[in-house]
């Protein structure tokens, strides 16, 4: 069952009033907790028993200097900024504290894609003047996962602990692509993240040339769309706005200005931002090495992340998957069979209702390819 199988669930975003929930809730403090449990706690307790006592040949020094990290200072509390193989740097108390990544952790990391990511809470001791070690991660209340792009089944955490995702897409250069769209919010919506839709470099509209509908498409089902130009500064205050006071994480293809923006909302940032030039299939190069949580002026923080290419969903169930079509629902309750997968069987009402005009075809398009992507047939 996929309960068993992906302990690392959590559940999804409490939905405003009136929007209905996709149709699972599974127990995922327990399954998570225990699953962290094994991983943070029981795996780094026994890696640091067996560190302890010194296997023959090796020397009691060299242990004594492996154990350092434990017997410093007092634990503290910090926020992860930003994670390299190696180490990562904790926000705490205003301060940046590079922290080496104990070897326990490296261990643990093989059988998860990523034991720290951005957002996360830690404790963590100071161990030298200037440098910490983490002791533990906290359990994540919120996570924005996908599928490893080259390590197979395996979960890549981009993001915890955030409140909502703003998936920047550019209206141009690089072309609005739906179906990317419609693959974050189901992964926000699954990792309990709020998504709200960015459509920037709108400058880039031929004059009289309509802005693309995203409103009409995802307004009627909760999600708030926004319009911005990081170059005339157009729909840059309603961001902030978006932005105030949250969690937030700013995603989507390579190009798109998603430090632009960042750079547009709290000037004086400097995030490096990619060259005019462009290359010949119109996608940026890909400028934002790595993810980095902000504090933000106007209160709240927001991560700004490196371009992605693709976006494999992680740990949704095929037949789960229409669940979170928010506008597929109350269709979907008249099918006439139950469990309707939508695509192929007769009296199909979610089927009738794209036929309709009711359902817009892009979604029914990308609800199709996810669920190809998922091994649906
Ligand atoms: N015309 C126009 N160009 C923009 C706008 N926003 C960003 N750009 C340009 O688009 C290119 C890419 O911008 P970035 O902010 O680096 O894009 P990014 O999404 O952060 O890219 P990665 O870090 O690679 O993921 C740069 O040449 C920007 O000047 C906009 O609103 N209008
Ligand atoms: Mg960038
Ligand atoms: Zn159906």
């Amino acid at each position: 069952m996929a309960e068993k199988d992906e302990p690392n669930h959590v559940a999804p975003r409490e939905h405003r009033t009136g929007r209905r929930k996709p149709p699972k809730r599974r127990d995922w403090t327990r399954v998570y907790r225990e699953d962290r449990l094994d991983d943070l706690g029981e795996e780094t307790e026994r890696l640091r028993r067996s560190e302890e006592a010194p296997p023959e040949g090796k020397t009691e020094a060299k242990f004594k200097r492996r154990l350092e990290p434990l017997s410093g200072g007092d634990l503290m509390d910090g926020i992860v900024k930003e994670v390299t193989s190696r180490w990562c740097t904790i926000l705490h108390d205003g301060e940046e504290i590079r922290c080496a990544t104990r070897g326990t952790f490296k261990q643990v990391r093989q059988r998860q894609s990523n034991v720290i990511a951005v957002g996360d809470r830690v404790k963590f001791r100071m161990v030298s003047a200037t440098e910490g070690a983490v002791e533990s991660v906290s359990e994540r209340k919120t996570k924005l996962s996908r599928r490893h792009s080259f390590k197979g089944a395996v979960e890549h955490v981009m993001v915890a602990n955030v409140d909502q995702l703003v998936l920047i897409a550019s209206v141009k250069r690089p072309p609005l692509k739906y179906g990317l769209i419609d693959r974050y919010i189901v992964a926000a919506e699954n990792g309990g993240l709020a998504p709200v839709v960015c459509l920037n470099k709108i400058d880039l509209l031929d004059p009289g040339e309509d802005r693309p509908d995203a409103d009409r498409l995802y307004g009627p089902i909760g999600y708030q769309v926004i319009y911005t130009s990081a170059k005339t500064g157009e729909g840059i205050d309603a961001l902030r706005e978006v932005l105030k006071d949250k969690m937030s994480v700013v995603s989507g293809h390579s190009g798109v200005g998603k430090s632009s923006l960042l750079n547009a909302v709290q000037p004086g940032l400097d995030l490096k931002v990619g060259k005019v030039m462009e290359d010949r299939r119109g996608k940026g190069r890909h400028t934002t090495e790595r993810s980095t949580l902000i504090p933000l002026d106007v209160g709240g923080y927001v991560v700004d992340t490196p371009g992605i290419r693709s976006f494999g969903i992680w740990n949704v169930a095929v037949e789960d998957l229409a669940g979170f079509f928010l506008e597929f629902i109350s269709f979907a309750e008249d099918c006439y069979f139950p469990g309707c997968s939508h695509t192929h069987e007769q009296n199909c009402r979610v089927k009738e209702a794209v036929e309709a005009g009711k359902i817009d075809p892009r979604r029914y398009e990308s609800y199709l390819s996810i669920r190809d992507s998922l091994g649906g047939r």
